[in-house]
């Protein structure tokens, strides 16, 4: 059979970089489109969270003509300071997480406050793929695809008061398994934060997966945020808990050096960090450097958001 339902698809093919390269492809070639329009359910479904798979949609919307970073590049060159301060022992030492049972505390300036199971939230919001840029205030980037639900969707369901001005995000600390934790790099729990505007904004995402399958744990399992018009670090991984503030929350990146990371961290190439020019970045897999965009490419989608503003000041 030259094609195989969707169910049909075993997530150890979808991993595979070719397989899923291969059906992208044919998948946006016009026979494909219309084969796959008279054969295959538009959804597409493969292993998920807690034994249940996980069914998303294709957004095209957030499709690009730029190429994917391999799933191999993505999964094993990783931050994530929970699990050493290098990019490869993540991919290892992350392994110890256990991400099932897992659930968010919802805090502070909302109506309905209270603890969402990762189960619920998974049938509560309809997931899409989504292909994103990711800037690392390091000077390298990746292009992603996502598996998500756009935040602001969780955010409505729990009614913000109109005190909450602000969204902080903090990270689950558990020594026990988050080796990295067990020494005083950054003060855990990794905190984070967004203006409410822009964690409504239709571009930021709660991210449960990526290439068709469940989060990988070095990449933030089960739940983590996308911001993709900022510096990677403001895209907190594995979140237990969501506090509306009526106060700028201070991330744990601006509490180690304020002036290196400030709190909005939009990407900027004109702003440069202390210790390093912005202008340009390394795409992971190529050998020559490119420029950086404004907003990391989203200007015309978020630009509005700080009209007025000096960014300089507000890097
Ligand atoms: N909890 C937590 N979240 C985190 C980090 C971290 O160390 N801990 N690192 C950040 C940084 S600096 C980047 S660039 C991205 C990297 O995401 P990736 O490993 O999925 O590419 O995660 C961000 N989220
Ligand atoms: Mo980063």
């Amino acid at each position: 059979m030259l094609i195989k339902q969707a169910n049909d698809i075993l997530s150890s093919e979808i991993t595979d970089q070719s397989v899923y390269e291969e059906r992208r492809r044919f998948m946006t070639s016009s026979i494909g489109l219309a084969v796959a329009a008279s054969l295959l359910p538009i959804q597409s479904s493969v292993a998920g969270y807690g034994g249940k798979p996980l069914t998303f949609n294709k957004n095209s919307q957030f499709d690009t003509s730029e190429d994917l970073t391999s799933y191999d590049k993505i999964t094993n060159y990783n931050n994530f300071y929970e699990f050493g301060t290098d990019k490869y022992t993540p991919a290892k030492n992350a392994q110890a997480l256990t991400t099932d049972p897992w659930s968010v505390q919802i805090e502070g300036e909302v109506e309905k406050p209270g603890l969402l199971h990762m189960e619920d939230i998974l049938k509560q919001h309809a997931i899409e793929e989504r292909i994103y840029r990711l800037r690392c205030v390091e000077r390298w980037s990746m292009v992603i695809p996502w598996l998500g639900f756009p935040l602001a969707k969780l955010i409505k369901q729990v009614k913000p008061t109109s005190k909450a001005k602000y969204v902080q995000f903090e990270t689950l600390h558990r020594p026990s398994e988050m080796n990295g934790q067990k020494r005083a790099v950054l003060d855990w729990p990794y905190i984070e934060g967004l203006r409410i505007d822009e964690a409504m904004n239709p571009l930021t995402i709660l991210a449960v997966g990526l290439y068709g399958e469940v989060m990988p744990k070095q990449n933030g399992a089960p739940l983590r945020l996308v911001v993709p018009w900022k510096y990677g670090y403001k895209s907190i991984k594995s979140i237990v808990k969501i506090r509306f503030t009526d106060k700028e929350p201070v991330s744990s990146w601006t509490k180690v050096a304020p002036n290196e990371y400030g709190f909005y961290s939009n990407v900027n190439p004109d702003v440069d960090h202390p210790r390093w020019s912005q202008s340009k970045e390394r795409r992971i897999g190529d050998f020559l450097k490119r420029d950086t965009l404004p907003f990391n490419g989203y200007a015309e989608q978020v630009a509005s958001l700080y009209h007025g503003m000096d960014l300089k000041k507000y890097y």
